[in-house]
């Protein structure tokens, strides 16, 4: 068997997400070498679409790291939000309630789309269709990285630190020793069917809460918008649903009887559910992003969960790579996890609050009843609504 290219770098970063081109970004301004291994093409990441904001936090740190130009450019900034109850809306005005800290509306297709044109204008070490990536000696001081290129050859990368950013199914969490991790599952029994059609944005995000169950609709451009709309696990088969069921449906929970119906490009259904593994530390492996902790989209939290966790380690490393001080990296799973759990408290909340407020099937009367007192509150109490929105726009970076 032929022998592995060797080399060495100071960190390799698996995978090329949000977490992942982040963190090679800010490493490169921290003066640190790092390689990043991505098991994928380009072009199947860049079409891939998932969020659609950065929290203020999450825009601070490209503003912080001078990319604000490059990843922040046109995107527009979070005004208000539209709750409809049952056909009555009201408008809640996120940013200027938490003090006037808007985050920036940027698709996370566009977000790794200009973050892999920064990589390649400043020369970064980005490799694609990198198969069997294998992270080796994670105990020692000097980890290594397997992987095989597109033409069949083997490479072994040494390093002084690994960072697993290859998402909830990638192979660096697997690569932690079994009994190590506690890992922390919630189930939260809501589906979303969630659409990708062709019908004129809405002037604000709009969460419409009805008896009929909860649906949602976010601008994606003028012409198109991103829904999501409620199923119920295990009665409900909305792979079966019809476009004329489903607009019929969304008419009804948007209270909107003449929203215009456009062809449906996509169609994806998503479970929610919450994970957190702890520690996102194993020896010189640190976890960022969907590697450590899976998050449900009410809130929109995710990807900006990914980035503070990039911001964190790009720091953490530079501290121990380039000022021998280690404590930061030592503190760097902690750190992330107090983030980590209060965004889980805050989606989890969130997501009762618009579910279990519309139709009580699945949740019954009383639960119904307090999430009607959760959502009144956010617009009859100050405090209530401040400490939302204080949650909304995001925690402020360490
Ligand atoms: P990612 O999963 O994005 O990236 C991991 C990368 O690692 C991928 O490119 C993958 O190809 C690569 N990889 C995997 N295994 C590998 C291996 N063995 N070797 C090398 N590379 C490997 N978040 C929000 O904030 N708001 C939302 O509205 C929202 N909606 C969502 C809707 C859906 C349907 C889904 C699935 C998620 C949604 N999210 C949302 C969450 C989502 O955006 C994630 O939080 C975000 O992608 C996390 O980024 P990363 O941690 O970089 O992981």
């Amino acid at each position: 068997m032929a022998e592995p290219v060797r080399e060495a770098t100071q960190v390799v970063i698996i995978g090329a997400g949000p977490a992942g081109l982040t963190l090679a970004a800010l490493l490169r301004r921290e003066g640190v070498r790092s390689v990043v291994l991505e098991i994928r093409e380009r072009a199947h990441l860049e079409q891939r679409r998932r969020a659609g904001i950065l929290d203020h936090p999450g825009a601070q740190i490209f503003t912080e790291y001078g990319l604000a130009d490059q990843v922040l450019a046109d995107a527009p900034v979070e005004s208000k939000a539209e709750y409809r109850l049952d056909g009555v809306s009201r408008l809640f005005d996120t940013p200027a309630v938490a003090g006037g800290r808007p985050g920036r509306m940027v698709p996370q297709q566009l977000l790794v789309r200009r973050l892999l044109a920064v990589s390649e204008q400043e020369g970064g070490d980005l490799r694609f269709a990198a198969a069997d990536v294998t992270p080796h000696d994670l105990a020692s001081d000097r980890p290594r990285v397997t992987y095989r290129d597109a033409d069949g050859v083997t490479h072994e990368i040494t390093c002084a630190y690994v960072a697993g950013c290859d998402g909830f199914h990638g192979v660096s969490r697997r690569s932690v020793p079994d009994g190590f991790l506690t890992e922390y599952t919630h189930d939260h029994g809501i589906g979303w069917l969630t659409l990708m059609a062709a019908s004129p944005a809405p002037k604000y995000p709009l969460f419409a809460i009805s008896r009929h169950g909860y649906a949602a609709q976010y601008a994606r451009g003028p012409h198109n918008s991103r829904f999501y709309l409620q199923y119920h696990l295990g009665t409900d088969h909305p792979r079966q649903w019809s476009d004329e069921h489903i607009w019929q449906q969304l008419r009804l929970r948007l209270g909107d009887r003449s929203l215009p119906a456009g062809a449906i490009t996509e169609r994806e259904l998503v479970e929610m559910r919450s994970y957190v593994a702890e520690p996102m530390t194993y020896g010189r492996l640190h976890l960022a992003g969907d590697a450590a902790h899976i998050i449900t989209p009410m809130g929109a939290k995710g990807m900006n969960l990914a980035l503070a966790d990039a911001y964190v380690l790009a720091k953490a490393l530079r501290a121990a790579l380039c000022d021998g001080d280690e404590s930061p990296l030592a503190a760097y799973s902690s750190t992330c996890l107090r983030r980590t759990w209060n965004y889980q408290d805050f989606s989890k909340w969130f997501s009762e609050m618009v579910h279990d407020a519309g139709d009580d099937t699945a949740a019954g009367p009383f639960r119904r009843k307090l999430a009607l007192a959760r959502l009144e509150r956010l617009f009859t109490s100050g405090p209530a609504a401040a400490a939302f929105a204080d949650m909304q726009v995001g925690i402020p970076l360490p």
